[in-house]
């Protein structure tokens, strides 16, 4: 009873900010996202009769405490719809993703523990089937099933059974690249998890945000099918702004961005102003992802390395979905 599967993390251009039931991680909106082949998260586990409990490593140490939990309480529901209450597992992760510097590491690692976990205790699942249930494990990874495009949509019903991610265009569609700006490893001051709660129980300007997602995803789904660059960026780097505002007109108050952060957006759109079509987009923390075409991958590579502060930058192609090793 063993597996190991291999999962991408994905950038969201639609971003997901907010929960409407925490236990199950059903979301406040729909969100679309890119998966990409730069980071990525491969884990084995193996169920065995014999444990008392579950043991799990990242990068070879074993966890404990919160993230231990985390892991463990996906492994009860998995254990829970494979009617295997009893049997504990061995879990390996390695992780090539700098871990909580909002690279949403938990995406390609609870997208990577659902296949593996659910293929290693017998359980026969499509895609959907996969996708519902990696969700519980993290928000975002319910994307990091698919390839290329995804959109997680959020679904109605009050049980999680319609909430789920679909594919939208697979990594061959549309060959568009995305820069990581690294501009800190240290571990950020508000979790996604907090910072969404906070924003949806106080922010004032959560009410604008969720009023305007509808028309942002139809939008962007359109400029991904005709491959309009243009559109698609501006719609990401605008929705990305909107997200990033409801956290400043929250209880108390609070921002990801650094001055660093700031820095990267100004570049980003000076070369927009210089004719080179560049899009920012970030997520729950300092770092910076730019949206460029292949043919300025070059000059966009130079510019953003030669921003002080820019401690290292990540290129990457759309990446595919899970797969089995
Ligand atoms: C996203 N983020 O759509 C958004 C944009 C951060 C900003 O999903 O609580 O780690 O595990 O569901 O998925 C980060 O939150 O949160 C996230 P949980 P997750 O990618």
């Amino acid at each position: 009873m063993k597996a190991t599967a291999k999962a991408h993390t994905n950038i969201a251009l639609i971003k997901y900010w907010g929960k409407r039931n925490e236990p199950l991680i059903l979301p406040t909106n729909s969100s679309l996202s890119l998966t990409l082949d730069g980071f990525s998260t491969t884990t084995s586990v193996e169920f065995r009769e014999n444990l008392a409990n579950d043991h799990v490593t990242i990068n070879d140490e074993t966890i404990s405490g919160e993230s231990y939990r985390r892991v463990s309480g996906f492994l009860d529901l998995i254990r829970q719809t494979a009617g295997e209450k009893h049997l504990y597992a061995d879990v390996h992760s390695i992780n090539d993703v700098p871990t909580a510097a909002g690279f949403a590491s938990s995406a390609s690692g609870f997208a990577a523990l659902a296949a593996a976990a659910t293929k290693a205790i017998g359980l026969q699942l499509s895609d959907q089937e996969l996708s519902r249930i990696t969700r519980q494990g993290s928000g975002s990874a319910t994307r990091s099933i698919y390839g290329g495009f995804a959109q997680w949509q959020m679904g109605g019903r009050p049980d999680g059974s319609d909430s789920y991610a679909v594919p939208i265009a697979s990594q061959d569609h549309w060959d568009i690249r995305v820069a990581a700006v690294v501009l800190s490893d240290t571990r950020k001051n508000v979790s996604s998890r907090d910072g969404m709660r906070r924003t949806v129980e106080t922010s004032a300007f959560y009410d604008g945000w969720l009023g305007s997602l509808a028309d942002d995803l139809e939008q962007i789904k359109e400029a991904i099918m005709d491959r309009d660059f243009e559109k698609t960026g501006k719609i990401a780097e605008a929705n990305c702004l909107k997200m990033h505002a409801t956290t400043l007109g929250a209880n108390p108050p609070f921002t990801y961005w650094t001055d660093k952060t700031v820095a990267v957006m100004q570049t980003v759109q000076a070369m927009r102003a210089e004719g080179i079509p560049a899009f920012f987009t970030i997520d729950a923390g300092p770092n910076v992802k730019v949206l460029y075409l292949p043919e300025n991958e070059k000059t966009v590579e130079k510019t953003l390395r030669d921003i002080p502060g820019a401690e290292d930058v990540i290129l990457s192609k759309p990446g595919r979905g899970v797969s089995f090793l």
